[in-house]
């Protein structure tokens, strides 16, 4: 990170607060907002307003994509702050950058409908099955990085042994926070890797060593729920999709290149991610602070035909995946603390006929972590590849465990039907 960069940004952050539509528009109901005057126009007066004022949101008014969680503190909002900076910083190869990369910056993947959401960039992951199903990774991993530094003497190469090329689309990062702070047996209560209430459903926990803490976890984040914590997935994002090797990702990566090639592409010495000389923090941290309070999507408009359709939902048996509700864990932070998480998902890795292939953390080949339904109507495309255009098209994919909840949706009457739809529409 650039000192420089962060001088500016502290300066914006007066600039950010006036000018971004979800921070200034929002004001507490009925009252109108407190105007900072001239003599109170310092960052730190700004953010104090504004953070006040977003407390305010909370009064059953609905929030803008992209605000932070309501209730927190003043310093809190500033991490989220300084955090949205460093999400949105371009990097460049004396940063580190590279040799290969999929992406410039967190927020090129991560934009619509706000910062931290999504984007259509699919990345690739690739190896060799042969026929007993044995998995062989190629080249050293199965991310195949998209781009390299020119001269692109460091551009990967698909082997010509891979057989197995899967792509994979970004996840949105809105109410993460509170995803990282429900218990890992909270999920695994859900667990039954035999099947054994019989129906039909055997979902269990991907069990992952989280490099940040050393510590075995419940993997949550991810396709295949290969990280438990948002300090070690920003790393390896932070490694692996911009090759800015850090604290706990400390060496280059570079699937299908030469190790000799690589390190002649790679002048920067590693780790590349320093900390920031003005505010103490490591672009790893940065980001962490800004997934962790960064809010979940609100609901739609809920009528009638939405209260129905989430009764479907329920009796065709989506919701013994899509798990309507969970609750975080006991937390000093009291805007972590037993709160209620409306994510629809149970964090599972579950088999249902879409698997990519790809063997990755505690999850085979063909399992894939159910993934949260908030915030559906403001993504497309869905399915961990991107192939289903619509919610139609993707729950119409389900199969193997999801067999059966998809059938009875089949079955559903016309009006039934689309329901189901309008709920799915309204998350
Ligand atoms: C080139 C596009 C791209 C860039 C750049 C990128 N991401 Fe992602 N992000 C993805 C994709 C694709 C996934 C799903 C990956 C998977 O599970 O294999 C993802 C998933 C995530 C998740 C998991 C969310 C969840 O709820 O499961 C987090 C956290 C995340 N990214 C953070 C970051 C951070 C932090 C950065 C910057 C350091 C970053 N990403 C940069 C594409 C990108
Ligand atoms: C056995 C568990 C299970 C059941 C039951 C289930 N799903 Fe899913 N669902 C998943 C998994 C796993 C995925 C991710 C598959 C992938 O990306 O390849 C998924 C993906 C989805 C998606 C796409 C989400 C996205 O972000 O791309 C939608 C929409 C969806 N399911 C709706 C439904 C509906 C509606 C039902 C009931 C008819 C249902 N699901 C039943 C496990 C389940
Ligand atoms: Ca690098
Ligand atoms: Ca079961
Ligand atoms: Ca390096």
């Amino acid at each position: 990170m650039r000192a420089s960069f962060r001088f500016a940004a502290v300066a914006s952050a007066a600039l950010l607060l006036t000018l971004t539509p979800a921070f200034s528009q929002e004001t507490p109901s009925g009252g109108s907002p407190r105007e900072a005057t001239p003599r109170e126009f310092t960052p730190r007066a700004r953010v104090s307003a504004a953070a006040k004022s977003l407390k305010g949101v909370s009064m059953g008014r609905p929030s803008q994509p992209g605000n932070p969680l309501v209730g927190i503190t003043v310093e809190e909002f500033e991490l989220f702050r300084i955090g949205l900076d460093d999400f949105l910083e371009v990097e460049d190869a004396a940063e580190g950058l590279g040799p290969a990369f999929n992406g410039l910056g967190c927020a090129q993947c991560h934009a619509t409908p706000a910062i931290g959401g999504i984007s259509p960039v699919a990345e690739v992951r690739t190896g060799h099955v042969d026929e007993n199903g044995h998995f062989t990774v190629l080249g050293g991993d199965t991310l195949f990085h998209l781009f390299s530094l020119p001269n692109q003497e460091c551009q990967p190469q698909i082997p010509p042994e891979a057989n197995v090329i899967a792509r994979r689309i970004p996840i949105p990062l809105f109410g993460a926070g509170l995803i990282e702070a429900i218990a890992d047996e909270a999920i695994r209560v859900r667990e039954d890797p035999n099947d054994q209430n019989g129906d039909g459903i055997s979902g269990r926990a991907g069990i992952i060593l989280d490099v940040a803490t050393g510590a075995q976890r419940v993997g949550r984040f991810g396709w295949k729920a290969q990280h438990a914590t948002l300090l070690a997935f920003g790393a390896d994002a932070y490694r692996n999709e911009m090759g800015i090797t850090n604290d706990l990702f400390r060496n280059e990566v570079g699937a299908g290149i030469d190790p000799e090639v690589l390190k002649l592409c790679d002048p920067a010495s590693d780790p590349e991610d320093r900390r920031d000389p003005l505010t103490g923090l490591r672009g790893i941290d940065a980001f962490e602070a800004f997934m962790k309070f960064l809010a979940p999507l609100d609901r739609g408009p809920i009528d009638g035909t939405v209260v129905r359709g989430e009764t479907l939902f329920t009796a065709t048996g989506c919701a013994s995946c899509h798990v309507p509700m969970m609750v975080t864990a006991q937390s000093r932070n009291p805007v972590f603390d037993r709160r209620e998480v409306h994510l629809f998902s149970d964090l599972l890795l579950h088999d249902i006929a879409t698997g990519d292939g790809i063997p990755q953390g505690d999850a085979l080949a063909n399992e894939i972590r159910t993934p949260a339904l908030w915030g559906l109507r403001h993504r497309r495309p869905f399915l961990h590849d991107g192939s289903a255009a619509t919610p139609e098209q993707a729950l119409l994919r389900h199969g193997n465990e999801a067999q059966q909840a998809a059938d009875n949706y089949r079955n559903l009457p016309p009006a039934d039907k689309s329901a189901l739809l309008a709920f799915l529409n309204s998350l």
